[in-house]
């Protein structure tokens, strides 16, 4: 007999900033780096997105009728400091200030990430952005501000959004100037500080704020290995260290896991920490681990002598298109899970995945767990009764939560979920045709059409679950 969901357990659901709000430059809000590299891809524009920032009471509206107990959303740094630092934006801070009174009008908690890829353009034009030392201490002073200004109202912060997707797709996520883009140093570089970063924000803000809780959000996506072969074990032990426990572990243990930096030292590619880093990691050691989970990968063996590959070049991806698999020489090759079905866009389907996930990290480091993002990106179709017929979704999401209750039942302790997303928005690899949402936004692309908010049928279908906590499903 399962224990099934715990009575406060917050049922959520999640969006960020630049892909919902809009609103690009209004209202003083500074550019973003994703304002920027958005306007390269095919399809991007941040200026519009879903609308949100304009219309969020409708949208908190909905969130209440569909019965939210926690919402999770992003601040944009630089609506908040247009220049990354200096004098706060008056209406960035009230826009946020609004949004959260909202929610907690209508019983829904705030789960607030303060990082999800948004970094202001000025502090990329000053000193290039992450891959500059000094970005951690304007990241930090920016943090604190959150903390002071809406602490008394948030009671869960999320420091940096996907920092192991950060370093993996690394020129999608960042401003990296073309000749830079083969230096994988100054990739390991940029991810330190990220990590210290995520340290110095946690430091900041307890000192402001020590009732807070603090967290990092990974993606995960477990490895397993292609075949029972010692050495395709091992590189799906080497794929787990690289790509999951690298990035984790500074968050929960306060230290780089001792292989990974023997790994990153074999192979030149050894960031440098300055002296105190080791204790100030410590002092990020999180309250809570938040995952964002999709999907699993399958790992084998690779020599030394095969090409490197990133994954960063599958984003524009369809189904069957797959040709392209990360490869780390010497590590492990990723490759196709014959075992596993994919979705639209080749992404492998894998509640068990998420068993697994959950199980080992809450082994690995004993904190209250919550999933901050899981959900289907899917080619959703408005019909002519204007509804959104997306059994799909709820077989994904029905399956996934099957997972977690198993989880739960083995004794991880799990506090709150958040499906992606809440609506549309606008997808980081495919736009507005891959859509996430259990509300449908009337626009494409390149067509804004009307923006009109449309409740899917896993509207009604979360609605319920939520109602029954968890029950009926
Ligand atoms: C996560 C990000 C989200 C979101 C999601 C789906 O990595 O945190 O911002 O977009 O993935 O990815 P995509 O939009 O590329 O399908």
């Amino acid at each position: 007999m399962s224990k099934g969901f715990g009575k406060d357990f917050l049922w959520g659901a999640a969006t960020s900033a630049y892909q919902v709000e809009g609103a690009a430059q209004e209202d003083g809000k500074g550019l973003s780096q994703q304002d920027v590299l958005s306007r390269q891809s095919p399809f991007g524009d941040t200026s519009m997105a879903s609308d949100h920032y304009h219309r969020f009471r409708e949208d908190v509206k909905l969130m209440q009728e569909l019965g939210l107990k926690a919402y999770r959303f992003s601040i944009s740094w630089p609506r908040i400091f247009p220049d990354g630092r200096g004098e706060p934006n008056p209406q960035g801070v009230k826009f946020y200030h609004e949004l959260i009174d909202c929610l907690c009008e209508c019983g829904i908690t705030p789960i607030v990430t303060m990082y999800h890829y948004d970094l202001p353009w000025a502090l990329v034009q000053e000193y290039g952005g992450w891959l500059d030392r000094r970005v951690c201490a304007d990241f930090a002073r920016y943090a604190a501000f959150l903390a002071r200004e809406y602490g008394d109202k948030v009671k869960y912060f999320i420091t940096v959004n996907e920092q192991n997707i950060i370093y993996r797709m690394w020129t999608r996520k960042n401003y990296i100037p073309e000749q830079l883009q083969h230096d994988e140093k100054l990739r390991w570089q940029m991810n330190h500080h990220y990590t210290m970063a995520h340290a110095l924000a946690c430091r900041e803000v307890r000192q402001v704020r020590p009732e807070v809780k603090l967290g990092g959000v990974p993606a995960v996506e477990p490895a397993y290995p292609l075949t029972c072969s010692p050495a395709d074990c091992m590189a799906a032990a080497n794929a787990n260290l690289m790509r999951n426990y690298f990035f984790i572990d500074p968050y929960m243990k306060g230290s780089y896991p001792v292989q990974g930096l023997s790994y990153l030292e074999d192979a030149g590619l050894l960031f440098q920490m300055e002296p105190g880093d080791e204790g100030l990691m410590k002092e990020g050691i999180s309250d809570f681990l938040a995952v964002n989970y999709y999907r699993s990968v399958c790992a084998r063996a690779c020599d030394k002598k095969e090409i490197r590959q990133d994954q960063e070049l599958n984003l524009y991806g369809v189904k069957g298109s797959q040709k392209v698999f990360e490869t780390v020489p010497g590590m492990y090759a990723l490759c196709k899970n014959p075992e596993l079905k994919t979705t639209d866009w080749d992404w492998p389907m894998d509640p068990d995945g998420l068993v697994y996930a959950l199980t080992d990290l809450y082994e690995r480091y004993g904190k209250p767990m919550m999933i901050a993002e899981n959900g289907l990106g899917a080619r959703d179709v408005l019909t002519e009764d204007g509804a959104v017929h997306d059994a799909y979704r709820i077989e994904f999401l029905r399956d996934h939560l099957n997972a977690l209750e198993r989880a739960v039942d083995l004794g991880v302790d799990l506090f709150a979920y958040c499906t992606w997303s809440f609506l549309d928005l606008m997808s980081t690899s495919n736009g507005y045709a891959k859509r996430y949402g259990l509300i449908y936004v009337n626009r494409e692309d390149k067509d804004l059409k009307d923006l009109a908010r449309v409740k899917k049928d896993s509207f009604y279908w979360y609605q319920n679950v939520i109602a029954s906590n968890g029950r009926e499903r």
